[in-house]
């Protein structure tokens, strides 16, 4: 990272989980006067201003955040690049831009530490530092010797790198203190409802880094608590600053992080059939639609924190029934008929809805594991048999699993474990979460994304109770993806090693692995015909302000087939989602994750003809953020979904209907619980986006 100016991150550290996760009401614990870290070993006291600097780095968590010249744990990435920074002191104070108080190196090295918010850095790494995130509170947790080290030690740092940790910090891995029974319970539950999705339940790391005791207890509970409560520009959300948890509350959170991650229990087919229930059995259902509803054009859209979904009409926006699904539920997915909706919580829990119905119902639920993102159906008919409606698969982030079910009862029919061997180090791997799924059109085959040993399994269904796999090698961490036009390629982010893999579904095997900007998310991407390089497929990216598209017509466009041919630009980063149409002139996309308010509820259309930058770009509302975006049927209307806050009237949330060819605003859905993904029947079932 280019150290463009200060903004001394100190005390936050490098923990960055993508995307805030639900926001189901968080319990306290029942004891919340968290005692104050304590040191059980005295430290032998530093011998020279240099020792006492090293000490205060990791004291205070600086090292999480910061590249400091000398200090080998000290690899942060959210703040800039401390290396020179007498230096670019000595010019940020010189320059117009600077609305700090400071006249010499020392003041504003002083300055930085103790009032981080006076001047904020232009660049912090890809965009520029948020206001907050840096940590004011250095005057309480360092001492008046140790700030002045640190700041004598930062004007002048020495080349050498200390290639072992600095002395006496030993002793800060014994700053954990006990838990009590019920903290320790209370920080369990809470850290696999919303810290396992990105960091991993055995806290590995994969969307967010391992927050493995060796690093954890090396920043501390101080740096720790800091970052829970802060976030990062990076994506981790700000649980403390939205009064999410209490600073004690995270102060248990900070120390439980430090101590071994605990195990959660595996799951058998036998656990997984006691939580079967058959609510309406496949005879007992409607042989013909049942409906005057135009069932095909419906839309299923996630009601997150409410845990249902909400079966929208989407020729009169009329809301037909909200039914009650997992917790926290993620996506649906249609029958390859469309008639039914397979809806998963990130609780494992699927349900089955029946859209033929007078009013669409849940006909069947089944647990298959305690957390999980993925659902697909059998989609193939042909030569080797028709599969349409037979059968569903989930895949699981705990335990690290997918699980195979009959298609129309959910009765849960074989498992396979993903534990496996990393796809670059070989190493043993005991948490391979299973990512995205999607079914092939030209074989009874599930293209399958085992996220942290990155491969992609190409899992032959015709034989459920032994299913034939291909484990292609790929890159970690593989998360979400989709179809090219033809259905022929599947193209998926591994976010973590910046790249989009390309697998051929027709000859089964990778096809590219194509280089992007940092942590493409494309949802299922976007397909359209690039003026220049003709077809490609687009991705959103969380880490970058930018779309990227990629050619996908080897034959038509051989020079652009696999290359990321075009970046248009963006107002800012934080996109989750971008879609279009084959009947659209735009591509759709949002920043929902941008730490801007106003860019986060900011949405933008690119012009196919003109995708250079931005057609035009505008507030979806007045309130929360904007996020994920799906067509009609017809591809005549885009719906985006409004965040907002069920506490607020009129803030609750809501689904805004644009007309795809003007622009223009048609409707609004409004009092809708976190209306997160929407999936049309119609657009669901052809892969069309
Ligand atoms: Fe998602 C898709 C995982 C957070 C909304 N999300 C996916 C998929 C995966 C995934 C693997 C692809 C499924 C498929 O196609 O088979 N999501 C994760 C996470 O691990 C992560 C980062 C953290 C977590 O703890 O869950 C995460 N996701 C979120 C959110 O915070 C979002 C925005 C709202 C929410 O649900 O809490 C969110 N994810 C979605 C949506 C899709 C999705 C709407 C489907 C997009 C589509 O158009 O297909």
């Amino acid at each position: 990272m280019k150290p463009s100016a200060r903004y001394l991150m100190f005390g936050i550290v490098l923990i960055f989980g993508v995307i805030a996760g639900c926001t189901r009401n968080v319990e306290s614990p029942r004891a919340t006067t968290a005692p104050a870290s304590v040191a059980t070993t005295a430290p032998s006291a530093p011998t020279s201003s240099t020792e006492l600097a090293l000490i205060a780095f990791n004291k205070a968590g600086c090292v999480g955040c910061h590249i400091i010249p000398g200090v080998a744990n000290a690899k942060g990435t959210i703040g800039p690049d401390l290396s020179n920074i007498g230096q670019i002191a000595l010019q940020t104070m010189q320059s117009a831009n600077y609305t700090g108080k400071a006249t010499t190196v020392e003041e504003y090295l002083k300055e930085s530490l103790l009032e981080p918010d006076l001047y904020i850095s232009t660049k912090c790494s890809n965009s520029p530092c948020p206001a907050g995130v840096m940590t004011a509170s250095l005057a309480q947790s360092l001492t008046p010797e140790e700030l002045a080290a640190v700041i004598e030690y930062l004007k002048q740092p020495p080349t050498v790198v200390s290639e072992t940790p600095p002395i006496n910090t030993t002793p800060l891995a014994s700053v954990v203190s006990n838990l009590s029974e019920e903290e320790f319970l209370w920080a369990k539950q809470v850290y696999f409802e919303r810290c396992a999705g990105c960091h991993g339940t055995l806290r590995k790391g994969a969307t967010g880094p391992a927050l493995t005791p060796d690093r954890t207890t090396a920043m501390g509970t101080t740096a720790l608590a800091t970052i829970i409560f802060n976030g990062t520009p990076r994506g981790m959300p700000d649980w403390g600053k939205q009064g999410f948890f209490t600073p004690e509350q995270i102060d248990i959170l900070a120390r439980f992080l430090q101590q071994d991650p605990p195990t959660p229990p595996e799951m058998s087919l036998e656990q997984m059939k006691n939580s079967w229930n058959l609510i309406v059995p496949p005879a007992e259902r409607p042989t013909a639609p049942a409906t005057s509803h135009n069932w095909q054009n419906y839309f299923v859209v996630t009601l997150r924190d409410a845990g249902q979904v909400a079966v929208i009409d989407g020729d009169t926006y009329e809301v037909v029934n909200k039914v009650a699904t997992g917790y926290a539920v993620h996506i649906t997915r249609m029958s390859a008929t469309g008639r039914y909706a397979y809806v998963i919580g990130r609780d494992g829990k699927l349900a089955l809805i029946d859209l033929w119905m007078e009013t669409p119902t849940k006909v069947a639920e089944v647990q298959v594991c305690y957390d999980a993102r993925s659902v697909e159906v059998s989609k193939y008919n042909g030569p080797e048999g028709d599969f349409t409606d037979q059968l569903a698969v989930v895949g699981c982030y705990w335990p690290p699993h997918f699980v195979i079910l009959d298609g129309k009862t959910l009765e849960p029919i074989n498992i396979v474990s993903t534990r496996g061997y990393t796809v670059d180090t070989k190493e043993y791997h005991p948490e391979p979460r299973v990512a995205s799924i999607v079914a092939s059109h030209y074989k009874p085959e599930w293209i399958i994304n085992v996220k942290e040993i990155g491969q992609i399994w190409l899992v032959n269904y015709a034989d459920p109770y032994a299913p034939q796999i291909k484990m292609l090698p790929a890159a970690r961490y593989l998360h979400d993806g989709g179809w090219d036009a033809t259905r022929r390629y599947f193209l998926v982010a591994a976010n973590q090693s910046n790249k989009v893999a390309v697998v051929d579904a027709l000859e089964g095997k990778i096809t590219a692995l194509v280089d992007t900007p940092k942590m493409p998310h494309p949802g299922r991407g976007a397909n359209w015909i690039d003026p220049e390089f003709g077809p490609v497929w687009s991705s959103a990216h969380l880490g970058d302000p930018a779309i990227v598209s990629i050619g996908t017509d080897p034959e038509g466009h051989p020079d652009a087939a696999w290359k990321a041919v075009r970046v248009t630009p963006l107002p800012g980063a934080g996109s989750l989602f971008i879609k279009t149409h084959p009947n659209s002139q735009w591509i759709w996309v949002d920043m929902t994750l941008n730490p801007d308010p106003v860019l986060a509820r900011t949405i933008c259309v690119i012009a196919k003809q003109n995708p250079t930058e931005p057609y035009r770009c505008w507030e979806a509302s007045t309130y929360g953020r904007a996020v994920h975006f799906e067509y009609n049927a017809a591809g005549t209307e885009v719906w985006v979904s409004i965040w907002g806050d069920a506490s607020k009237p009129g803030q609750t949330g809501e689904i805004v209907v644009y007309d795809d060819a003007t622009l223009t605003e048609k409707a609004r859905i409004p009092d809708l619980v976190t209306p997160t993904g929407k999936f049309n029947v119609f657009n669901t079932v052809g892969d069309i986006y």
